[in-house]
């Protein structure tokens, strides 16, 4: 029997790469995507056929995270073996400027997923696994494990120990195949642009080309985990075949600071940072003199998550899971791929047309 999957959040970084990897695995993938009004299925494009061909494999359909009656009709319709809850407003900054909304779709509508589940008597069938986030450690000291308190920074991450608690209860109250994957921070080069890490390595490549003058970014000290998406969808669906739900750390073990990201992305295109100044005064300098990083307070959050480093012991020693790509691969994929993304705009530029400068 060919098994059903269902992703919100399909059109996301990480639920475009889990498609792609179940759909590899032969499952019958299904997605909840959002109305917008534009389109915003950029990432899945590749794998998205006419419906009406055979041996269609990936469908999508319209629904909210705010919106129970959407989520109950598309869960009743799929009666899928297994939920991948990858729908989020995922933005730490945006958060604090939309508070309200945030705990809505993150914490609520998680809460509305597991609702449908039982609403529905899929309890027995339907396995469940929640994008939790190394967000909720906030400020507790590294390294962090499945043991470490929670004590979250953001209106963000407060909506996630909603989820986080709320998964972990419908497990224990229900008997729900309910896992959370308490995912450290992963990139790649499909990663949203307003993360710091996509937001650097597409400003240098367009300083790099002559399209932008300046990349403009907040704290630089504060420090990641940072892996590569592709590794970790493979964690979330290694969480749903095991015989008891479990929650699981998944991160790489090692920790760079906003700083050297930015100058391991300028090493790959030839460019090197020189820092003179502290604080918000401080600016990175090519090796020609030029002023290309600066401190925009604009940046800065209320309240900041300063160093988190994940310990993946147990999602090895129980999953068999390990990161394949490092952290200098990761960042020269992603350096790679927005330098092809940069040289599109150049062509574009060349033959007289307007380009998006950073802040369009
Ligand atoms: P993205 O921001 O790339 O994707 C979020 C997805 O959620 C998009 O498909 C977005 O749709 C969708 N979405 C947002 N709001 C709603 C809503 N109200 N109803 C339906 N869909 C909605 O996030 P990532 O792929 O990076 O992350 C996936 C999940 O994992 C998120 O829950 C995130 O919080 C969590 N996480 C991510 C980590 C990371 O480092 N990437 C680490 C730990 C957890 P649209 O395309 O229309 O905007
Ligand atoms: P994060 O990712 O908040 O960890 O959440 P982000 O890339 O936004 O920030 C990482 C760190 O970089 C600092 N920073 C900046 N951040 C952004 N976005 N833009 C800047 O200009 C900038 N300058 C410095 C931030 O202050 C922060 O310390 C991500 C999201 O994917 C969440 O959904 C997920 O849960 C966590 O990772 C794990």
């Amino acid at each position: 029997m060919t098994k059903k999957a269902l992703i919100t959040g399909v059109t996301g970084q990480d639920g475009a790469y889990l498609a792609e990897f179940l759909l590899g695995k032969g499952y019958e993938v299904h997605g909840v995507k959002r109305r917008t009004s534009l389109f915003n299925t950029d990432r899945i494009d590749h794998l998205y056929r006419d419906p009406h061909e055979e041996g269609v494999r990936f469908f999508l359909h319209h629904g909210d995270m705010t919106d129970s009656s959407s989520l109950i009709r598309i869960i009743q319709q799929v009666q899928p073996d297994e939920i991948y809850n990858l729908a989020a407003q995922s933005h730490v900054a945006v958060s604090f400027e939309e508070p309200e909304y945030t705990a809505d779709s993150d914490a609520l509508g998680t809460l509305r997923i597991l609702e449908a589940i039982r609403i529905l008597g899929l309890e027995k069938k339907t396995r469940f696994y929640q994008a939790s986030t190394s967000e909720l450690y906030g400020s507790t000291p590294p390294p962090q494990n499945e043991e470490s308190p929670f004590h979250p920074r953001s209106p963000y991450a407060v909506a996630k120990l909603y989820a986080y608690w709320i998964t972990v209860n419908y497990r224990e109250a229900y008997g729900l195949f309910a896992c959370n994957g308490i995912l450290f921070n992963h990139e790649s080069p499909i990663r949203g642009e307003t993360f710091v890490t996509r937001k650097i390595t597409r400003a240098l490549a367009r300083i790099k080309l002559g399209l932008q003058d300046r990349l403009y970014l907040g704290n630089l000290n504060a420090k990641r985990d940072w892996g590569h998406a592709r590794d970790y969808v493979e964690a979330q669906w290694l969480m749903l075949q095991q015989d008891e739900p479990e929650d699981f750390v998944i991160a790489t073990g090692e920790q760079h600071s906003v700083r050297e990201f930015v100058e391991a992305a300028a090493r790959e295109v030839g460019i090197e940072i020189e820092w003179r100044g502290s604080g918000i005064d401080e600016k990175g300098y090519d090796q020609h003199g030029r002023c290309i990083v600066e401190v925009d307070p604009r940046y800065f959050r209320p309240a900041e998550v300063e160093s988190l480093l994940g310990d993946p012991s147990k999602a090895k020693a129980k999953l068999g899971w390990e990161p394949k790509v490092g952290f200098e691969a990761l960042v020269a994929e992603m350096m790679r791929e927005d330098l092809k993304e940069a040289e599109k705009h150049l062509l574009v530029k060349n033959h007289g047309y307007r380009v998006l400068s950073q802040h369009e």
